[in-house]
């Protein structure tokens, strides 16, 4: 039933846009959120129709973390067996793909989801923080990992021991955000940023995105290998053929994708 949903997903040509929509909790992230999620992402994720997601909140927020109501009363037993927070991982591995665009509070598992996106556009409004050693507990959801690669170690230790926020600014100077938009022109900025993304071949898309994150897992010369290789593999496509015959002739190239 819609008015019980918490995600809202429309469909804008070859963009897919989902809405985090649970303003009584400042979009706090809870099970719905991310059966929804999922739900939602990964069967569009091997759709060749679909070219780019926006993942995006409120005005007030992102998403103001893990539900902590929803988590309280956990123990352990039942979080080890539960595995809980592991299904969030599953937005990570989809392979299209996607750009947070983030106004007002990405704290805790809010600015984890962020990261998780393969580049973070924000509002002015913007603020980062991993918040959870208030909580008595740690970032569950990749804080620790992702933003220590992300910023560096020191700001990664300032943000997760005192669990302060940073401004959009500060995250922009920090190498966590990309670009920093007034809030009102966010939306249509992340939307026309993933359009244009969307236009080219889908498979290119997903080669170049798997190069880039083989950076943060691997050695340089490894590194280098696989973007060797999968820059090869891509001379087996049609599209490489379009590209540059459509440079090459003067005309814009109609990617089959
Ligand atoms: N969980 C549940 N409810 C929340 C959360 C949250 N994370 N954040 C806000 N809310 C609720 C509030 O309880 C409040 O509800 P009510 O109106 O019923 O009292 C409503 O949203 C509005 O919040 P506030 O009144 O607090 O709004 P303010 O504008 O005064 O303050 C803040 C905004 C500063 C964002 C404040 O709400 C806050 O500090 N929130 C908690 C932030 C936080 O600690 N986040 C980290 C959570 S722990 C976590 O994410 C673990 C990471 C593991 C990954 C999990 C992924 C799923």
């Amino acid at each position: 039933q819609a008015a019980n949903k918490c995600v809202r997903v429309e469909r804008e040509g070859r963009v897919v846009i989902l809405t985090i929509d649970r303003p009584e909790a400042l979009n706090a992230l809870n099970l719905q959120v991310l059966s929804e999620l999922t739900d939602a992402m990964v069967p569009l994720d091997s759709d060749p129709g679909v070219g780019c997601f926006v993942l995006t909140g409120s005005a007030k927020a992102f998403a103001a973390g893990a539900d902590i109501a929803e988590m309280r009363d956990r123990t352990y037993p039942d979080a080890f067996l539960t595995n809980m927070l592991a299904g969030w991982e599953a937005i990570a591995q989809l392979r299209t793909p996607k750009i947070a665009a983030v106004s007002g509070y990405a704290l805790g598992g809010g600015c984890e989801l962020a990261m998780m996106c393969d580049t973070i556009y924000c509002g002015q409004s913007a603020r980062f923080g991993q918040p959870e050693i208030k909580l008595g507990v740690i970032p569950g959801m990749g804080g620790s990992q992702r933003l220590t690669r992300l910023v560096g170690k020191s700001k990664a230790m300032d943000m997760i021991l005192t669990g302060r926020m940073m401004d959009a600014d500060e995250a922009k100077e920090a190498g966590l955000v990309a670009r920093i938009y007034p809030d009102d022109e966010l939306l249509g900025a992340a939307k026309e940023a993933a359009a244009q993304i969307a236009s080219y071949s889908k498979t290119t898309a997903l080669v170049a995105r798997e190069a880039v994150d083989r950076a943060l897992e691997t050695s340089l010369s490894e590194g280098l290998l696989f973007e060797r290789r999968i820059f090869q593999s891509l001379f087996g496509t049609d599209d490489q053929k379009e590209g540059m015959s459509a440079f090459i002739e003067k005309r814009k190239a109609d990617f089959k994708r």
